[in-house]
């Protein structure tokens, strides 16, 4: 049903290529002429991940495709296709990941992203740690994070709540949504314009929902949320990428319980610009702001200059990102020696 929806749409915005709509333009057509060599392929997007097989948009279509490539792929992902299988994954501009909860590895979330919605629905308690973590994995994933708060129409008013997360994420773009209302509705899809948009957040949150409102399609199933705890029953059961009219994608993906931190250090950095700051002042540059003398941020948190929340959100998510840069350099250990 959506493949066929998908082609119907690529026929009516496309005049040059089909894959234009997909994001497709003059960088990446330099990447992918010096990726395919003097091989035969041709270009396609990733729309969708199964496991084994990968749903691929090309010039002549949508299509489930096999893969011949000795790589992970994402849905996002610009590969080259020949002779109907997929040979290769162009580099990536972008990667968003994060912990595996059961492996406790690297997860593979979207490729080639420009910008991460955090979705949070206003119908349960919006969680600064989450944001916060979320947040990282844009920062890590070389994206912006944009916070959504969805279904406003349900609580009186949702200022306090954007006061909360501006403060727990300062430097973060909230926006408020309401379905029913249709407020919020157009300044969202005047940020995620001719962008790839990666939706992430609780089950249940509103994402597909999002989805199908911003395609102009009912594109994605939606399910209904529990009385009492308003938790979702995970509708979604995979990442997909849709088209967004006038330009842009946007990847719904299944709802998410927790999101644990894997990524460059650094991200954390980018994350915290506000304990950054003050960190650069701090006598030793490796400061972790718990008993080192002539510690800046701890000064700062003294003379209530910067809040205390943030400095121990900062010392738990700067300890995760070591302990998974760590993981990471173990596994990559491992996979060399055993290739040999
Ligand atoms: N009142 C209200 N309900 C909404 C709003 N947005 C979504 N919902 C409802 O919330 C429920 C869950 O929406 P979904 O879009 O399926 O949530 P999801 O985030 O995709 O959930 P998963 O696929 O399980 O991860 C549905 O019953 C929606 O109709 C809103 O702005 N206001
Ligand atoms: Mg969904
Ligand atoms: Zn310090």
């Amino acid at each position: 049903m959506w493949n066929r929806s998908l082609q119907a749409r690529d026929r009516d915005l496309s005049p040059t290529s089909a894959l234009d709509a997909y994001g497709w333009d003059p960088t990446w057509a330099t990447v992918f002429a010096e990726e395919r060599g003097a091989a035969a392929a041709a270009p396609g997007r990733v729309v969708r991940h199964d496991g084994v097989a990968l749903t691929v948009a090309t010039a002549d279509g949508v299509d489930q495709l096999p893969m011949r490539v000795d790589a992970s792929v994402a849905v996002g992902d610009w590969v080259a296709v020949a002779d109907g299988v997929v040979v290769a994954v162009l580099p990536r501009r972008s990667l968003l990941r994060r912990r595996d909860p059961d492996k406790g590895t690297e997860q593979l979330l979207a490729a080639n992203v420009d910008v991460v919605g955090v979705v949070c629905g206003l119908d349960r308690p919006v969680k600064d740690g989450r944001i916060q973590r979320a947040t990282l994995l844009a920062h890590d994933a070389g994206a912006d994070p944009l916070v959504v708060l969805t279904k406003a129409d349900l609580v009186d008013d949702p200022r306090q709540v954007v006061t909360d997360v501006e403060a727990g994420s300062p430097g973060v773009e909230v926006v408020v949504v309401s379905v029913p209302e249709a407020k919020g509705i157009d300044d969202l899809r005047h940020r995620l314009l001719a962008r790839t948009v990666v939706l992430i957040g609780e089950s249940g949150a509103g994402k597909s929902t999002l989805v199908n409102l911003l395609s102009r399609d009912d594109v994605a199933a939606t399910g209904e949320v529990r009385r009492g705890d308003s938790k979702g029953r995970h509708t979604t059961t995979s990442r997909e990428l849709y088209l967004l009219p006038g330009g842009g994608v946007i990847i719904d993906s299944p709802g998410i319980r927790s999101v644990g931190v894997w990524g460059d250090p650094a991200a954390v950095a980018a994350s915290f610009t506000d304990v950054a700051e003050w960190a650069e002042h701090c006598r030793f540059s490796d400061c972790l702001h718990a008993t080192e003398p002539g510690c800046a941020v701890r000064d700062a948190v003294e003379r209530g200059e910067l809040a205390r929340p943030r400095l121990e959100a900062w010392q738990a998510l700067a300890a995760e990102a070591a302990e998974a840069e760590v993981r990471a350099t173990e596994i990559s250990r491992r996979r060399k020696r055993s290739r040999r």
